[in-house]
């Protein structure tokens, strides 16, 4: 009995702009906007070391419709290696890479096999001489909301059938729901392994057969924590093996730890210390947001100092350490955090209060900021929130707001 193996990667974003964290210092910015690609390139050296028979690549190869060139020309670059070795790779395009984007067209290697906007069958012989199907498409526009899956029939002749999908898998409802699909759905397709892309979490759907989003490569924001990779996978006619690899050069995390029992600035600076150097990696680069509960200084000058100078404190000498902790933000809480269920049942006050949280607008918010916004200096040196800036804004406004009224 033969066997297949191959490198199942997804949601690369290459070139993502990492938004919103211009305010890191230079060499730190420098690692971030170059991680995608220092991500990417762990998948590459991996498929050649593993001699695996091919590559998938499941959807938003690039993170901009408008493929930067920079973006592609480093993309090929992997590719010329796998030429190199006889790796074929098999791509589709997904929502944010779609083919009506207008780019410059930079010519691929003839290992590079990408799905057009139908679904298709390609054949490919393994190195054992195993014929595998793999079935795919790539978005022709941004918004696919069809359900492709119909289109995906197995075609007979091959001793393995892999299909490659860009989408959603239906209950998941905080995403957009592109090229919608349930599992039931790809299960009685009957393929043996489904190589699945959209969705930034890793997350094994079904074993039996596999049903598997390997997540992104690289965490692009703090919403994205953990460590980021991609599948090695291996398929028997007995069934399959698969083996998660690391890719992420930077990590996102987030931790609080309940500081109640330290009564100094010096105290609580060693059990900030403590919790960075939990998160340090060797060779990884890591960022950090840390709450501190329960702070209960009572000496005045050591409580203030924890506002003015424990984050710089933290931060002196990360940027110069290749395994850096860098803390992206640091929120100091001194009362309980209770949980909105709980604090419901305590009052009524607080679900008048969430409410209000819940139906803050955007206009809300341009009003409130408006004074730093529209004045004549602040006009000129300050760049618009992104949506996802102005959510945590509310987010940490909810957060002191608790902490401030659950005072004891
Ligand atoms: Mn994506």
């Amino acid at each position: 009995m033969g066997n297949i193996s191959f490198i199942h990667a997804a949601d690369l974003h290459l070139d993502s702009p990492m938004v919103g964290l211009k305010y890191l210092p230079a060499e730190i910015l420098a690692r971030v906007k170059e991680s995608t690609f220092t991500a990417f390139k762990k998948v590459t050296a991996a498929a050649i070391e593993r001699e695996v028979d091919f590559v998938i690549i499941a959807g938003d190869l690039f993170d901009g419709e408008d493929r930067s060139l920079r973006a592609q020309s480093r993309f090929r670059a992997e590719m010329l290696k796998l030429e190199e070795k006889g790796i074929p790779v098999f791509i589709v395009h997904g929502n944010h890479d779609h083919l009506k984007g207008s780019w410059v067209h930079m010519e691929m290697p003839r290992n590079v096999h990408i799905f057009d906007t139908e679904v298709e069958c390609k054949t490919i012989t393994a190195k054992t001489g195993e014929i595998v199907h793999l079935y795919g498409f790539s978005y022709g526009t941004r918004h696919v909301f069809d359900r492709k899956i119909d289109d995906y029939q197995k075609v007979a002749g091959a001793d393995f059938h892999i299909g490659i999908l860009h989408g959603n898998e239906r209950t998941r409802t905080d995403h957009d729901n592109y090229a919608p699909f349930s599992i039931r759905d790809l299960q009685e397709k009957e393929f043996d392994y489904w190589a699945l892309g959209h969705i930034h979490k890793r997350a094994v759907l079904s074993e039996s057969p596999p049903v598997v989003y390997p997540g992104n490569i690289q965490g692009r924001n703090k919403k994205e924590t953990g460590r980021k990779g991609f599948y090695h996978v291996s398929l028997t006619n007995y069934g399959s093996e698969m083996d998660f690899i690391e890719a992420s050069d930077i990590v996102w995390e987030e931790a609080s730890i309940d500081v109640s029992a330290a009564v100094s600035f010096h105290e609580i600076y060693q059990l900030c210390l403590q919790a960075i150097n939990q998160f340090r990696r060797d060779g990884i680069g890591t960022l950090l947001s840390l709450t501190l509960n329960n702070v209960h200084l009572t000496d005045e000058l050591e409580a203030k100092s924890l506002d003015r100078d424990l984050l710089e404190l933290l931060l002196e000498d990360e940027k110069d350490d290749q395994s850096f902790v860098w803390l992206v933000n640091l929120t100091i809480l001194t009362g309980k955090q209770a949980d909105r269920g709980q604090l419901k049942l305590e009052a009524n006050f607080y679900s008048e209060l969430f409410d209000i949280i819940d139906h803050y607008q955007v206009q809300d918010q341009d009003q409130a900021l408006a004074p730093l916004y529209e004045h004549s200096l602040g006009r000129k040196y300050l760049t618009g929130l992104t949506e996802q800036e102005k959510r945590e804004l509310v987010e940490r406004a909810e957060k002191l707001l608790i902490d401030l009224l659950y005072h004891e």
